[in-house]
């Protein structure tokens, strides 16, 4: 094959594949645990996405080890940046409302997004959580990481039980 032919296969390769991309999105298999809605560009269940945990595990994950005020010593907490989750329904918006279990909600603004800061964790200390343990999903900061990270606004946009996020 000669580079013109080889691009040209890239290229036919490329638009063949786009459509079945376009239609092949994920569905849960297992127990819904959190619905985006609002503004966003990928839906898999009306006008919203829904997870199952497996699918938040597929997300690319981090770790953050810091203490917390509602638990003792330093806590392993891996989730999926919350930047990275609002990425995979093509999210578009300034702000999220964030909703839990027991109707807690709290605004939760894009610049947490950002890399560093709100995490949506889905294991502590290596292990899931349990609803009564603040689980499945509990959004925390890297409160130890710095003195900013210490305030009422960031505890209240600590949200756990999470359960639906509204793009705004
Ligand atoms: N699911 C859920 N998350 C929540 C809350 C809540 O009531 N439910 N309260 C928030 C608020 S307003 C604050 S200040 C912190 C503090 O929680 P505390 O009441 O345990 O101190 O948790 C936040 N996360
Ligand atoms: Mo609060």
């Amino acid at each position: 094959m000669n580079m013109l032919s080889r691009s040209f296969a890239t290229v036919a390769l490329v638009l063949a594949a786009t459509p079945l991309l376009a239609q092949d999105v994920v569905s849960p298999t297992g127990d819904v645990i959190l619905t985006i809605d609002g503004s966003i560009g990928l839906r898999n269940s009306g006008d919203a996405f829904m997870f199952d945990l497996d699918m938040i595990m597929e997300l690319p994950s981090e770790e953050i080890v810091t203490t917390t005020i509602w638990t003792e010593g330093d806590q392993s907490f891996v989730g999926v940046p919350l930047g990275d989750l609002l990425r995979a329904v093509e999210a578009d918006g300034e702000r999220i409302t964030a909703t839990a279990i027991n109707d807690y909600a709290v605004e939760i603004p894009m610049e947490d997004a950002e890399p560093g800061r709100a995490l949506v964790a889905y294991l502590r200390n290596g292990e899931t959580m349990a609803l009564r343990d603040k689980g499945p999903l509990w959004v925390v900061y890297p409160y130890s990481a710095d003195d900013d990270f210490q305030t009422e606004v960031i505890y209240a946009r600590s949200i756990w039980q999470l359960d639906r996020i509204t793009v705004k």
